[in-house]
């Protein structure tokens, strides 16, 4: 079993589109495991697409990250990160195939609807970023 972090991001839910999103992931198969809506400030999206620091979109896609709420979700199932991955399509909306979500609801390459992990490394980190620790801790012990 393993997980992944998607986002849904400020323009698909500036769109309405996260119901539609949602249905796919369930649809698919994909198991909800932790979801919430957040708004993060200019840091927060900076700390969380780090290794993207330094390139010429950085500074526009840290603005647009910020510019609205955005639903975050932790997904699981077997293989999860490349069946998410390619739910999404290609980075490139354009270039997406028919019937992926940037197709779909995607606008341009950094408005493009939903982000996913691309590795266990970057899961684990980015899982991590959203939700530290359970939302609702274990029961104690009776
Ligand atoms: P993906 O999300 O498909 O893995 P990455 O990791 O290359 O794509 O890029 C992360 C995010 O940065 C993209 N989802 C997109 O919003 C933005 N981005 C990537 N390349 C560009 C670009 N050339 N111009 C503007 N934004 C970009």
């Amino acid at each position: 079993m393993e997980r992944t972090l998607a986002i849904i991001k400020p323009d698909a839910v500036e769109r309405g589109a996260v119901g539609a999103i949602i249905q796919r992931i369930e649809t698919d198969g994909l198991r909800i495991r932790e979801m919430r809506l957040v708004r993060l400030s200019k840091e927060d999206a900076a700390g969380f697409y780090a290794v993207h620091r330094g390139k010429p979109f950085f500074d526009s896609l840290t603005d647009f990250m910020s510019s609205g709420p955005i639903v975050v979700l932790a997904l699981e199932a077997p293989d999860v990160i490349r069946r998410w991955r390619r739910m999404m399509g290609a980075t490139d909306p354009a270039k997406a195939e028919r019937g992926t979500l940037r197709r779909e609801f995607g606008w341009s390459v950094e408005t493009n609807a939903t982000h996913g992990s691309d590795a266990p490394e970057t899961a684990a980190f980015e899982l991590d970023y959203f939700f530290p620790k359970p939302e609702i801790p274990a029961p104690a012990k009776a």
